[in-house]
């Protein structure tokens, strides 16, 4: 039997666990350039690459408690994939695990806080405060507006804005940082951040909120977009209260590798992270 392909340094049992990855090939809603549902195995593949050593963090991954689910079935509309996202969010969360999805589209977000109920900080450079996208409101264009609805507006920021419709100026959307604020003085955004994350905070990355340059398999790349050191600066200021993760919109048919291995480097940094002793 031809074994199945997992994240590097992933431990041999789920109850051992304290990181669970699990991918979701999913891009059914998506508008100009698709293919995120092969980012799951990219990513993977590409995490290969990597030491297991956090030069920043002073850690060492190996044995750390990662352990790789696999992906979920492909599904074909947003529905039925948002089921089964929750229920496995649902079982990794009930076990006092961290969840780690691997997407797929920005969409699988909603799945995940339908659950967790935390507050949310988006990396992206659209605020996806639309109602409905193409008749769809479950779009990949509408997860900040549905993850509102259950978390409530104030609870949700998104860093990196360069790219947002009329429509959405004129509903009012969630508290943002654009990506120019963000790029010339990150200073307002650190210490909103430190403030904003007094409870439990899932991260969410599109990473069409990086510049394409350091990003550019994407589905809808914008320019002047983030350095990835942002990370940095979320992770120094969320203290304990991180709850969960996910990566999203990373295209591999665009990408020239830089943006897999963008992805696998943050998964090892954010565990990185998570692991460094309690102070
Ligand atoms: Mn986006």
């Amino acid at each position: 039997m031809p074994s199945r392909l997992k994240f590097c340094d992933s431990s041999d049992s789920y109850e051992d666990s304290k990181y669970v990855i699990f991918g979701v090939p999913f891009d059914a809603t998506v508008s100009f350039r698709s293919g995120a549902k092969f980012a799951p195995n990219e990513i993977r593949k590409t995490s290969y690459n990597m030491e297991s050593y956090s030069v920043y963090r002073g850690v060492d991954l190996k044995n750390s408690g990662i352990f790789d689910l696999g992906d979920i079935d492909e599904y074909h509309e947003p529905e039925g994939m948002l089921e089964e996202v929750f229920s496995i969010v649902d079982r990794i969360v009930s076990d006092n695990k961290f969840p780690i999805m691997l997407g797929g589209e920005h969409s699988i977000t909603y799945g995940a806080i339908k659950r967790i109920k935390s507050k949310v900080i988006f990396i992206d450079a659209h605020t996806d405060y639309r109602d409905t996208y193409l008749g769809n409101k479950f779009s990949h264009a509408c997860v900040a507006r549905r993850v509102s609805e259950i978390v409530g507006k104030e609870n949700v920021v998104s860093i990196g804005i360069r790219s947002i419709s009329a429509e959405e100026i004129k509903e009012g959307p969630q508290k943002y940082f654009t990506s120019f604020e963000v790029n010339s003085d990150n200073r307002k955004l650190k210490s909103f951040l430190k403030e904003f994350c007094n409870s439990p905070v899932y991260l969410s990355i599109d990473f069409d909120g990086f510049d394409p340059a350091y990003a550019p398999g994407v589905g809808t790349p914008e320019p002047f977009g983030l350095n990835p050191m942002v990370i940095v600066d979320i992770l120094d200021s969320v203290g304990g209260n991180l709850v969960g993760l996910d990566v999203n919109e990373i295209t591999p048919v665009f990408d020239n590798g830089n943006t897999s291995m963008l992805a696998a480097r943050i998964i090892q940094e954010v565990v990185s992270y998570l692991e460094l002793p309690k102070k």
